[in-house]
């Protein structure tokens, strides 16, 4: 196995995570099953190779352990993000001494705002999505310092979903795991696509990593087109992080 990435950032959840932000009509999440979801997150990318950092839950931040809107990091610099949701704002303040243990930082400040779950990395090039968190300041911003870097970078209009990497997720080889309404834009015509059934769409949300794709357990249609394409499935339940519009790329920062 190719292992890529070393470290992980987690954090975990705190018993108020059912006041954080949510779209879902699914209900509120029980602290006891999402605690065992989010351990069993960990024990996975342990098994792949990952050293694991689980920061301390933040209870004044409901939404925190959703670590990976608090930065963008490539293998040569983190750019600290500034959330478009103002109740998010702040989080990232416990995460930037870690990434500075890391990495070379840079800030994305006002009037920007970026959330990390906008930004989708196909190896040195960066989509950025435009959506209720992520603004074209914020974008140009975070644009200018990947290109500091050798990146180049793209905008994309956030149609659907609350994130980019809502609707879209890089798995490798060229291809795209991606709904139907993604699949159409120009910008990803280069891209062998899987294709998802609206009624899977939540299956996007899934996290190549170290050769492997982990993706959410209680999609049929989305784990045969994956075993088609031949890919290392690990499934994981996330039924309680998806209550609050998060899922697996959301539970972790990686590099
Ligand atoms: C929020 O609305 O900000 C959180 N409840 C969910 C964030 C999910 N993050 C992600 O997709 N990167």
């Amino acid at each position: 196995m190719d292992t890529y990435f070393k470290t992980a950032i987690t954090r975990k959840p705190a018993k108020n995570i059912a006041d954080g932000l949510t779209t879902s009509d699914l209900g509120a999440p029980d602290y006891e099953l999402i605690l065992i979801q989010h351990a069993a997150y960990i024990d996975t990318l342990e098994s792949i190779g990952l050293e694991v950092i689980v920061l301390d839950e933040e209870r004044d931040y409901p939404d925190a352990h959703f670590v990976e809107d608090t930065a963008v990091v490539t293998p040569d610099l983190a750019v600290i993000a500034r959330s478009g949701a103002s109740a998010r704002q702040g989080e990232e303040d416990s995460i930037a001494p870690v990434l500075a243990r890391y990495r070379k930082t840079a800030r994305i400040v006002w009037p920007g705002t970026l959330d990390g779950g906008d930004v989708l990395m196909v190896v040195n090039h960066f989509f950025i999505g435009i959506s209720e968190r992520t603004n074209k300041d914020g974008a140009a911003q975070l644009g200018k310092f990947l290109e500091e870097s050798g990146n180049t970078w793209d905008t994309i209009p956030v149609s659907a979903g609350l994130h980019l990497k809502s609707s879209i997720n890089y798995i490798g080889n060229n291809t795209l795991l991606v709904t139907e309404e993604f699949a159409k834009k120009k910008l990803f015509k280069k891209f062998d696509k899987i294709i998802l059934e609206d009624d899977e769409a939540y299956s996007a949300n899934t996290l190549w990593i170290n050769d492997h794709l982990i993706t959410p357990a209680g999609f049929p249609a989305t784990r045969s087109k994956l075993d088609a394409a031949g890919m290392k499935i690990i499934e994981l339940d996330m039924s309680e992080v998806r209550k609050m519009d998060g899922g697996l790329t959301c539970l972790s920062l990686r590099f």
